[in-house]
């Protein structure tokens, strides 16, 4: 980056997560932001008051609302949040026609706008739509990535927190597979400072809080009545904005593409990666028991059929 000059951060759809995407993002101070949706006057006003918390929060950074595309121009990062969630009578077909036409367009727009940027897609079913953003926008895989694996871990982490008794910062995981009840955990790489929790707590105790956060996504939506979780979602994809910018190159599980790690090829899955300035720079191969395999071969069919329904449906 030419000295002087800001990081460029563009969040697409200025919904719950976008918008809380973009606080973090300021608050870090990554960058400026655009932040962009359908809606007229959503993105301006939560722009606008977003900038107004700078003075007090001490950032530097601004953001910016528009409904244009081409106000993401020269943007390092671009995060896809724009969709329509379930509604009621709508099937996983009609979903995914819906999410994936918006896709379609918003990666024309990408392509046009900010060809050089690294795409962070959020939008569901998070390895589907990762998959399309790939096909639509030809670029490199590395310059593709989804957000999922990052949340359910720190999911897990608040929970395994909560139960020692320990602060959430000495709290590690890692995990593979697809978002929430497809998520396949790996207890043993589940350490509080270095100890695997294997041996801090009982396999009860253990195969609750996977549960619990494997289904957490829902459990927020069951309290919340409308709607669906966005602040820790937000705080992921910052964080992996953060890698990404600042080339830190953390090792972290996301949505990346496979080209014959783990036995799969052209598919998404969540899978552990190090992220930094190129975007996916490795996917790294961990050794797997023979269910853990399973599992994520499970995981990995029910993605293809997902890409398969696009196909049905005219949107790939
Ligand atoms: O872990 C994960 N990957 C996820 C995914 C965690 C949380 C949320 N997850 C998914 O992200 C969720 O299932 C949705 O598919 C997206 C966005 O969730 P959010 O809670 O932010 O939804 P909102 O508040 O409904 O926001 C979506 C916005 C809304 O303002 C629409 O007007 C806008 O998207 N939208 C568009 N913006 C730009 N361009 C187009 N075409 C468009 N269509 C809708």
């Amino acid at each position: 980056m030419p000295a002087g000059k800001r990081f460029k951060v563009a969040c697409i759809g200025a919904g719950n997560v976008g918008a809380t995407v973009a606080q973090y993002c300021l608050d870090m101070e990554l960058g400026d932001i655009v932040l962009t949706d359908i809606v007229e006057g959503l993105p301006q006003g939560k722009a606008l008051d977003m900038t107004q918390a700078g003075p007090v929060r001490g950032y530097s950074c601004v953001a910016y609302g528009t409904n244009d595309y081409s106000d993401i121009a020269g943007s390092d990062v671009v995060v896809v949040t724009a969709g329509l969630p379930r509604a009621p009578g709508m099937d996983r077909l009609d979903l995914l026609e819906k999410n994936g036409r918006i896709m379609s367009e918003v990666c024309e727009n990408i392509g046009r706008y900010a060809p050089e940027s690294v795409v962070i897609v959020v939008t569901n079913p998070l390895d589907v739509m990762t998959y399309l953003a790939l096909k639509k926008l030809g670029f490199p895989p590395r310059r593709v990535v989804g957000m999922a694996g990052i949340l359910d871990s720190d999911r897990l982490r608040s929970f395994v927190a909560a139960e020692l008794g320990v602060s959430m910062k000495n709290v590690d995981t890692m995990l593979l597979g697809s978002h929430g009840d497809e998520m396949i955990p790996l207890p043993r790489y589940t350490t509080v400072s270095g100890v695997p929790i294997t041996q801090l707590m009982g396999q009860d105790r253990i195969d609750a809080l996977v549960e619990r956060a494997r289904k957490g996504g829902g459990e927020i939506v069951s309290l919340l009545k409308k709607g669906s979780a966005f602040y820790a979602p937000g705080a992921s994809v910052a964080r992996m904005v953060q890698c990404i910018l600042h080339d830190e190159r953390q090792f972290v599980p996301c949505s990346a593409f496979l080209t014959g790690q783990y036995g799969h090829r052209d598919v998404y899955i969540g899978v552990p990666v190090r992220l930094g300035k190129g975007g996916v720079e490795e996917v790294l191969e961990l050794e797997l028991s023979t269910d853990e395999q399973e599992a994520l071969n499970q995981s990995v069919e029910v993605v293809r059929k997902g890409i398969e329904g696009m196909k049905e449906v005219g949107v790939l």
